[in-house]
């Protein structure tokens, strides 16, 4: 059988690294029987953490889809990695997810990867439950982590739980909605609900008149009611905390203890009566702006938010149907590439294992296998309609290597390998840098690219090697320069001859034409690499006929893509060819052009060229401990800060450096700060190096060259 929406719960768990969300994900699928096994992330044995890697480091890497039922729902749970290195991996399953678990550790309060992650659930204003897990810890501290949220995220964080005391003795919880204690039996599981202890009931009470007042926000007569009466019950209260987490008017706190199985049975059945089901949530927004209703009865409209490759199976895809009922064997047709996809299998997932289904109704989540030409990001419709969700879009990368090119045959099964991985990972960019020379991966974090790696070598058995990428220098002039050259050749037959007079200036916006040269024709060239070519036709009398200056703009353009320093795109510089001589025979294009080029090389030198560099505006989010280092490991980069500024009890750094200074920068963070502190950063402009350095580029260039 299928779930009909209003059944179907789609959550997601989101939290830090090591927060407890593969472990909550464990005890929720063992309480609500859908395994028979409570496994561990240590014994790795979890339904979550299925693959050699994610066992071998004791992470989630991927985010996984598992299903649990609980009174009249399906509970769909994806679990998500804490490491912002894999953060495609949570924003792909919050496209889909309509509730999020914030798991907090409760020994650590609102964590570095809580913030980051906020930023999505803001973006996707996903309702948003907060766990306070590890509440069996001794560290454990329930009311610093419920005020550091409240001071982060603000008055609508709401507690509706309290441990009656945590660390070792943790066993009871307090709930506010329900007004009753539960009491775990040792070893979790099924609580025993008790009344409150009279020394408890006041704060109990404090706290469930807090919770009536968000749900009757909008609703007199519920708040008339508790006037009247003194208290409400959880199914009075349902409609309006619904409609109060739906729309993100209140985030509730409850409180478990993974590791325990203690906590996970009261939230299912919160997540039960009061989630939002996926047709509460406002229509999917579609990419040409308008919107579609999750509504089972339209024609069927299916989104792919992910796919693997399983060995033995194959393409893996990931969906959810936004519309209508799919049926095992529809076919749908592919609005990307219009291609006809038949779902001949359809199954539900919890983790590795697959139960194949008949029907998935609108909002629901599930897996197919053998599709041809799909990828993320891709709707599939039933024919005659045509409908594109909107595309996840993925964060920009932060950082980037250059792959050591192995032997010419390995080196095509490496890109084989990589491009398969580009095609599940979003976040992975492969270039080819035709500048540069060399085949670069751009990622999230040097954990990202290093668990490629590993998957290359150990799945594709390719031994792979990264090295410092080469940095995109630019090269400029900062000062005005004249230069003639005449090319001439006599070799027996036809001779080549070809002088050119130009002169060359720093291009600015707004430059006025020359002063002391005619303006006969303008030509300007929007360079590929940015900036600009403006070339200017000056020549009077006939000297040089202007059938020539494509010609020497050709060889002009040469020496632009390959500058005269260090071979880098050269960019911004006025060239006014104002004078020559041609030769009715021996004159051509050919000798124009290298004419062009070599006076061009030789004015280029005589303008004061200055090497350019690509500045990256940076942004640290670091906790107040480890600012220190923070900022001390900048002022070895070469870095500007540019700005301050407290967030909640995080400290944010604005600065910019130098890409030649960033190399590695995300393990270097990560270590220095115990992997308290994450990074963006983006492309800010070109910016001059000093002498020092372009002395050295120089010379590494023509170290190579020698070569
Ligand atoms: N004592 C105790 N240990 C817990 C609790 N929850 C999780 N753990 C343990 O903490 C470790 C990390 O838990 P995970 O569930 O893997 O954490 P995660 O949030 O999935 O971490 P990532 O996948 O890296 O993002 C594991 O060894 C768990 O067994 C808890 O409530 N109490
Ligand atoms: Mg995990």
């Amino acid at each position: 059988m299928s779930y009909d929406t209003k059944n179907l719960r789609n959550v997601v768990l989101l939290g830090h690294p090591g927060s407890g969300k593969t472990a909550f994900a464990e005890a929720m699928l063992y309480e609500a029987k859908a395994t028979n096994r409570l496994g561990k992330v240590a014994e790795k044995s979890t339904i979550s953490d299925f693959t050699n890697i994610e066992q071998e480091r004791g992470n989630s890497i991927f985010s996984t889809q598992m299903h649990a039922s609980w009174k009249d729902s399906k509970i769909n749970i994806i679990d998500t990695p804490g490491f912002d290195d894999f953060i495609g991996e949570v924003v792909c399953s919050m496209k889909v997810s309509d509730t999020a678990l914030m798991m907090l550790n409760a020994r650590a309060g609102v964590e570095v990867g809580t913030e980051i992650i906020w930023e999505y659930v803001e973006k996707f204003k996903t309702p948003t439950i907060f766990v306070v897990n590890h509440c069996d810890n001794d560290k454990a501290n329930y009311e610093t982590t419920v005020e550091q949220a409240k001071e982060r995220f603000g008055h609508k964080v709401l507690a509706f739980q309290f441990p009656i005391e945590t660390g070792i003795g943790f066993n009871k919880i307090v709930d506010a909605l329900r007004m009753i204690m539960y009491v775990f039996p040792d070893g979790g599981g099924k609580p025993e609900k008790q009344p409150i202890p009279e020394e408890h009931l006041g704060r109990a009470q404090e706290m469930h008149n807090a919770l009536v007042e968000a749900a009757a926000e909008n609703d007199e007569a519920l708040m008339e009611k508790f006037f009247e009466e003194g208290s409400l019950s959880e199914s009075e209260l349902a409609k309006g905390l619904t409609i109060a987490l739906a729309n993100q008017d209140i985030y509730p706190v409850f409180i478990a203890s993974a590791e325990r199985n203690m906590g996970s049975g009261r939230i299912m059945g919160f997540i039960n009566d009061i989630a939002p089901s996926p047709a509460d949530r406002p229509a999917a927004t579609l990419e040409d702006g308008s919107s579609l209703v999750c509504d089972s009865s339209a024609p069927t409209t299916v989104f792919i938010y992910k796919t693997l490759s399983e060995p033995r199976v194959g393409m893996v895809s990931y969906f959810k149907v936004f519309a209508g009922t799919l049926k095992a064997g529809d076919e749908l047709i592919n609005q990307e590439n219009r291609g006809t996809e038949r779902m001949n299998q359809i199954f539900l997932a919890n983790g590795k294992n697959r139960e194949s289904v008949n029907e998935l109704k609108a909002g629901d989540i599930g897996v197919t296998v053998k599709l041809k030409n799909v990828h993320t990001n891709n709707t599939l419709n039933t024919k005659g309609t045509s409908i594109q969700i909107e595309k996840i879009k993925f964060p920009s990368s932060r950082i980037r290597v250059a792959v050591q090119p192995p032997s010419k045959g390995e080196m095509e099964k490496l890109m084989k390998a990589l491009h398969q991985i580009e095609e599940e990972d979003p976040t992975l960019i492969i270039e080819q840098s035709a500048a540069l020379k060399q085949t670069l991966l751009h990622g999230q974090g040097q954990l990202h690219l290093d668990i490629i790696k590993y998957r290359i070598e150990k799945v594709n058995d390719i031994a792979m090697e990264f090295i410092k990428p080469k940095i995109s220098y630019r090269e400029t002039i900062t000062k005005e320069a004249n230069d003639s050259y005449r090319h001439k050749k006599q070799t027996g037959g036809a001779g080549q001859f070809a002088e050119i007079h130009m002169r060359i200036e720093p291009w600015y916006e707004g430059m006025p034409p020359p002063h002391d040269l005619p303006v006969r024709k303008e030509d300007v060239q929007e360079l590929p690499w940015g900036g600009k070519l403006v070339m200017v036709w000056s020549v009077v009398g006939g000297a040089i006929d202007a059938k020539y200056s494509n010609a020497i703009k050709k060889g002009i353009m040469s020496k632009m893509e390959e500058g005269p320093l260090t071979g880098s795109y050269c960019q911004d510089i006025r060239v006014c060819i104002y004078d020559g001589k041609m030769h009715p025979v021996d004159s051509n294009d050919m000798a124009f052009m290298l004419a062009a080029t070599m006076a061009f090389k030789t004015a280029f030198k005589e303008a004061k060229p200055q090497i350019m560099e690509p500045i990256y505006d940076l942004e640290i989010l670091c906790s107040g401990d480890v600012m220190g280092d923070v900022m001390s490991d900048l002022q070895t980069r070469r870095a500007m800060i540019m700005g301050m500024d407290a967030e909640g009890h995080y400290q944010k750094i604005k600065a910019q450096v130098p890409l030649a200074e960033l190399y590695k920068y995300s393990a270097t963070l990560r270590s220095i700060t115990q992997g308290k502190a994450k990074f963006n950063r983006k492309f800010a402009h070109y910016s001059a190096v000093s002498r020092e350095i372009q002395q050295a580029l120089m010379s590494a260039h023509e170290e190579m060259a020698e070569a």
